[in-house]
């Protein structure tokens, strides 16, 4: 057998059950495969229900990932599930201009100047690209997507582009120009995607219900954000740390701002994180903000399409996965606590885990590992009638990052 590891024929080369090997696989790239993101998109793609939804509409259509990430980890071997119908090249192969000929759908976790370099590449070359960084966030012609939220903007984009008018939702999917596409349903012509902040995904699934219910006049909210958050190196750097510290005199080995003689044993963050929190993720702006704050008050606004109020403070703190915030909402219109509890029940990608009796309030350890937005400690302001105070709790790298660029891959092939 070649490097791929799931062909679409069994061992005595017929075709396996219920696949078409006459109809072309949906190709789909990944870049920054060795990634935080990248090898988690690689992972979920490879068992989630894209391939189910693949399925549906088009049977017999497979799948075909392809992993891409730079010269330094090019030959690397990313072991993925075997899923029949799926087929994969386990070996990661190096970026270049010429990684997305015949390629479908190009998934981007590289980071930004790696986005702006190759995604114009791979739209010139037929690909729908859906892009993790922060590149072309703030690009109006481009949408800001978080599927429970505002998934029709990219149909409004997509026919935009097409030049169709915005409410001739019938070409909202149509196949793909050329012949390679013409079997699967994707936007019209091919476009960039852009997938939000963690933050502000995460904290958007939470909220919209609620300003759909109350009308929304102003956002504060402060972050608790995980280590890898900043990447795989990061998160290797804070558990290396604490791998390293057995006894109460090791915290004279961290690193300490304060302490001129100190030559910093930390290269992922401004300060070490282990048993510290640092109020600084991303450069300080002139006015005192960071990057990461003005992303999550931009975006916000740009994915409930209101110029709500918004301010944030981001703090990283030493976990591991799983951004969490406290926020404030501050409503045009009154709400008792049931009301909100019913809104939130009944709402898309939340689970609401707010009984603080049981123990039961969002945290990391509860919502790793799964694609949901746990809210809880409901709280009425004790001032404000108008005023409701909650936590919130979301997997960054799953449904802040991989899992919403997944369902975004699945709104663009239906
Ligand atoms: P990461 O763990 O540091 O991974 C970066 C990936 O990019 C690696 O696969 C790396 O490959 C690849 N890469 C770097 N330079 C490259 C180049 N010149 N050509 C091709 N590939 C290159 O970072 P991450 O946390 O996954 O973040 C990826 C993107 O997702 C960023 O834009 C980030 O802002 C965004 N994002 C991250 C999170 C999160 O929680 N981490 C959440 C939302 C969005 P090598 O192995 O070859 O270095
Ligand atoms: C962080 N949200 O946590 C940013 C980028 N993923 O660092």
């Amino acid at each position: 057998m070649d490097a791929y590891s799931q062909p679409n024929t069994n061992n005595k080369g017929e075709p396996r059950k219920g696949l078409d090997t006459a109809t072309p696989p949906l190709v789909v790239a990944i870049v920054g495969a060795t990634g935080a993101v990248g090898s988690l998109m690689a992972r979920e793609l490879a068992t989630m229900d894209a391939l189910n939804t693949l399925n549906t509409l088009n049977t017999g259509t497979t799948l075909e990932i392809r992993l891409f990430a730079s010269k330094r980890s090019a030959g690397t071997k990313i072991n993925l599930p075997a899923t029949a119908g799926l087929s994969v090249n386990p070996i990661v192969q190096e970026l270049t201009e010429s990684s997305f000929k015949g390629v479908d759908i190009a998934l981007f976790a590289a980071g930004a100047t790696v986005s702006r370099r190759y995604a114009p590449l791979a739209v010139g070359d037929g690909a729908v690209v859906i892009d993790n960084s922060s590149a072309f966030r703030t690009d109006t012609t481009i949408p800001l997507v978080v599927p429970e939220v505002n998934a029709a903007s990219i149909i409004r984009a997509g026919v935009a582009h097409a030049g169709v008018a915005h409410d001739s939702v019938a070409h909202d999917s149509v196949a793909h120009a050329d012949n390679r596409g013409e079997q699967h349903h994707l936007p019209t012509p091919p476009m960039i995607i852009a997938n939000p902040n963690c933050v502000a995904i995460i904290s958007a699934v939470a909220i919209n219900p609620l300003h759909h219910a109350y009308g929304l006049e102003s956002v504060e909210m402060t972050t608790f954000q995980s280590a890898s958050g900043a990447g795989m190196a990061a998160m290797n750097e804070l558990v290396s740390q604490a791998s390293s510290f057995t006894t109460m005199d090791d915290l004279s080995t961290l690193h300490n701002p304060r302490n001129p003689d100190d030559d910093g044993a930390t290269r992922q963050f401004a300060h070490p994180l282990l048993f510290n929190v640092i109020p600084q993720i991303g450069d300080f702006h002139g006015d005192g903000t960071t990057e990461e704050e003005d992303k999550i008050r931009f975006e916000l606004q740009k994915i409930l399409q209101t110029p709500v109020r918004c301010t944030a403070t981001c703090v990283r703190v030493p976990t591991l996965t799983s951004h969490s915030m406290s926020i404030a909402l501050q409503f045009r219109d009154e709400f008792t606590l049931p009301e909100v509890e019913a809104v939130l029940r009944n709402a898309p990608g939340v689970v609401l885990y707010n009984n603080h009796l049981e123990g039961e309030y969002p945290m990391p350890l509860v919502s790793s590992n799964t694609h949901k937005v746990y809210v809880g400690r409901l709280r009425k302001d004790k001032y404000d009638p108008k005023r409701l105070h909650m936590f919130v709790s979301g997997d960054q790298l799953r449904k802040g990052a991989a899992i919403n660029a997944l369902q975004i891959l699945e709104l663009a092939i239906k």
